[in-house]
């Protein structure tokens, strides 16, 4: 199995996150999005990372790489069967990607990606507004969605794949929650990045 992207976009720490969780070995090929790489552009239609080449299997998209896993190695359980937590553990997968992301890219480019990757200035009142402005309401939801350890029910899931992976991009881009102001969402951050599987994942793209 072959997983194409590097893992320092969110959505490539996903699936390297479950598959780490589920002990899947695989090759990892840390492509940019819409790398030159022959097998990467077979694997996915628009360019975007991540993608999969299971033996011949190509699949973009991280939602869908991670169904295709759950489906052919359902152990451990990263998305839950009883109807109320599938139904929660897909809604916190839609937010990371529809809501958190759209956020987080502007601190991101204008704090990380610019200055260390495209040798550039930073807009940094760009992303002290973005931080200012649009994060709160986030971060209020989330702190109060969070019970326990987990954000669904009592076992690790792709929720917490989903939304974990964005604060790790946050973390890239200087911002960390405020344990004053969210405190349940601080302490569910960092024991979620700390996990085994999400530190192999951000330690992938460090290579
Ligand atoms: N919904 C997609 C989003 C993938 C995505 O937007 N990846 C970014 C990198 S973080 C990308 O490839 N961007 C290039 C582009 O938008 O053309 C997923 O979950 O895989």
């Amino acid at each position: 199995m072959i997983v194409y992207g590097t893992s320092v976009s969110p959505f490539v720490r996903k699936v390297l996150v479950a598959l780490n969780e589920k002990g899947v070995a695989f090759e990892h090929k840390p492509v940019p999005f819409h790398a030159d790489d022959l097998g990467f552009q077979a694997a996915s239609p628009t360019g975007k990372i991540p993608a999969l080449d299971d033996d011949g299997f190509l699949l973009a998209d991280s939602t869908a790489i991670l169904h295709y896993i759950e489906a052919k190695h359902p152990e451990p359980a990263l998305i839950p069967t009883e109807a109320k937590a599938r139904g929660r553990a897909t809604w916190f997968d839609k937010y990371g990607d529809t809501e958190l992301f759209p956020v987080l890219i502007i601190p991101f480019v204008e704090r990380f990606l610019k200055p260390r990757l495209m040798k550039q200035d930073g807009d940094e009142a760009r992303a002290q507004t973005a931080i200012d402005e649009k994060f709160p309401p986030l971060l209020d939801y989330l702190d109060g969605q969070i019970q326990g350890d987990y954000l669904v029910g009592n076992a690790f899931s792709i929720a917490d794949i989903a939304v974990a992976t964005c604060f790790h991009n946050l973390r890239l881009a200087k911002f960390e929650v405020e344990a004053g102001r969210w405190p349940k969402l601080a302490a569910w951050v960092a024991k979620t990045l700390d996990r085994p599987s999400f530190a192999a994942a951000i330690a992938a793209a460090k290579n």
